[in-house]
């Protein structure tokens, strides 16, 4: 049997999902249950899709795709980040093309009705008299930035938890000052996996001893509970637990918040955040965890703050540094594609080769990213095969779990409005 044919219903497959194992094939590798997915997750939930970093302009743009829809993410002339479909009023073409540009007003290549950056139609030439421009605005997206990300919704109706959210994580990213900061670069990388592998891989550190690179300045850790530390990982605990009592007593001295918060699968914007250590020297993400860039994001009396973690479902992680910090999306192309997009932060003054050389300030993630890419796409190699059949998630692997959780729940929750 083609497990790209779902053997059952997809509201079968979600009801006799079993709780604590990975899901069903068809779930990693259908067209139908993707299509689902884009419709059910990616445009009902707030996701994130860009920094402010990069629109720092009035005019700078974004385009973004999500499954069928594509959206303009722009800074008005008032400096706010808007966002609107990137549809035409007249008859419908795709307005911007490219991935991303400035503007001065939004053009129709067609016909060339013209938008100003507030969306508001501005021009259309040889309409008869009673042609009301004012009818004709491109149609807006619900968009919040939080801290400098960029986040949208491109439902009627947004989960409306999410302002209760920012308020409760700002306090947390604001010092990192992510809104004022500049793209040092950006990476896509297509992993040939469906999303939710990409995610899965991401929110457990259960294979991080495939991580050379990150292993040398992260304590691979995460996730788990002191009595699951194998003996192996014991020693690095210990170092780890020295680190955090340091760490903490750093964040209270900054007045830094940093109790983790951890709301995962339990409300439509799950999310998690904490502070925790870095290893060596504790700074950042490089080969002996010193800064990668002099630079710092803000006025920090000290490099040595670990990393504040974020993470949002379904699809971003953060991490924030003294001196810079990371984005990731991922965004879904296809049952077996993902595009996975990292973005370096560095301060808005920061100067390449002065303050910071872009190869040490990338080359742990560059070579993580990879090497994650290569375990998601034996891991959707493996649940395609007709032999495939849902494994049990260990304790270190709760987040992946709470992962698997929240999707159902939310396709769930889609169906039931369906009936
Ligand atoms: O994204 C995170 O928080 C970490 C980084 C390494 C593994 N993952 C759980
Ligand atoms: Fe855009 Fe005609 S479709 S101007």
């Amino acid at each position: 049997m083609n497990p790209a044919t779902p053997t059952a219903a997809v509201g079968d497959l979600v009801t006799r999902r079993l709780v604590g194992h990975s899901l069903e094939a068809p779930f990693y590798v259908s067209e139908e249950l993707f299509g689902l997915d884009v419709e059910a997750v990616f445009a009902r939930h707030w996701i994130f899709v860009a920094t402010e970093a990069e629109v720092p302009e009035p005019g700078d743009y974004v385009t973004v795709t999500l499954g069928p829809y594509s959206v303009i993410i722009v800074r008005d002339d008032d400096e706010d980040v808007r966002a609107f479909h990137n549809v035409c009023r007249h008859r419908g073409a795709r307005i911007l093309n490219e991935e991303r540009g400035s503007v001065g007003n939004i053009v129709c290549g067609y016909h060339h009705w013209t938008y100003g950056v507030d969306g508001k139609l501005l021009h259309a030439e040889s309409q008869a008299p009673d042609f009301d421009r004012s009818c004709f605005g491109l149609r807006s997206v619900h968009v919040r930035t939080v801290a400098g990300l960029v986040y949208i919704c491109l439902a009627a109706e947004p989960p409306a938890d999410f302002d209760e959210i920012i308020t409760r994580v700002e306090p947390y990213l604001a010092p990192h000052n992510l809104a004022r900061a500049k793209v040092a670069t950006q990476i896509d990388l297509i992993e040939n996996a469906n999303w939710k592998l990409t995610l899965e891989n991401n929110r457990e550190c259960y294979h991080c001893t495939g991580h050379p690179e990150l292993q040398a300045c992260y304590f691979p850790i995460y996730g788990y509970q002191e009595q699951d530390v194998p003996a192996v990982l014991r020693p690095t605990y210990e170092r780890f637990l020295r680190a955090d009592a340091d760490a903490r007593a750093t964040y209270e001295e900054l007045g830094l918040p940093y109790a983790t918060i951890e709301e995962l699968d339990t409300r439509p914007t799950g999310f998690r955040i904490q502070r925790e250590p870095l290893d060596g020297a504790g700074e950042s993400y490089t080969a002996d965890g010193t800064a990668a860039c002099k630079r710092l994001l803000a006025d920090f009396p000290t490099a040595r703050l670990g990393r504040l973690s974020f993470h949002t479902q379904p699809n971003a992680w953060f991490h924030l540094m003294a001196d810079h910090a990371i984005t990731f999306s991922a965004i879904p192309l296809g049952p077996d594609r993902t595009l996975v997009r990292t973005t370096w932060l560095v301060h808005a003054d920061a100067v390449e080769g002065v303050d910071y050389d872009l190869d040490t300030l990338t080359k742990v993630w560059k070579a993580t990213n990879v090497q994650d890419a290569v375990f998601v796409e034996r891991a959707q190699r493996g649940v395609s095969s007709p032999a495939y059949v849902p494994g049990p998630y260990a304790p270190t692997e709760a987040q992946v779990e709470a992962f698997v959780n929240w999707y159902v729940t939310r396709l769930e929750a889609h169906l039931e409005q369906q009936r």
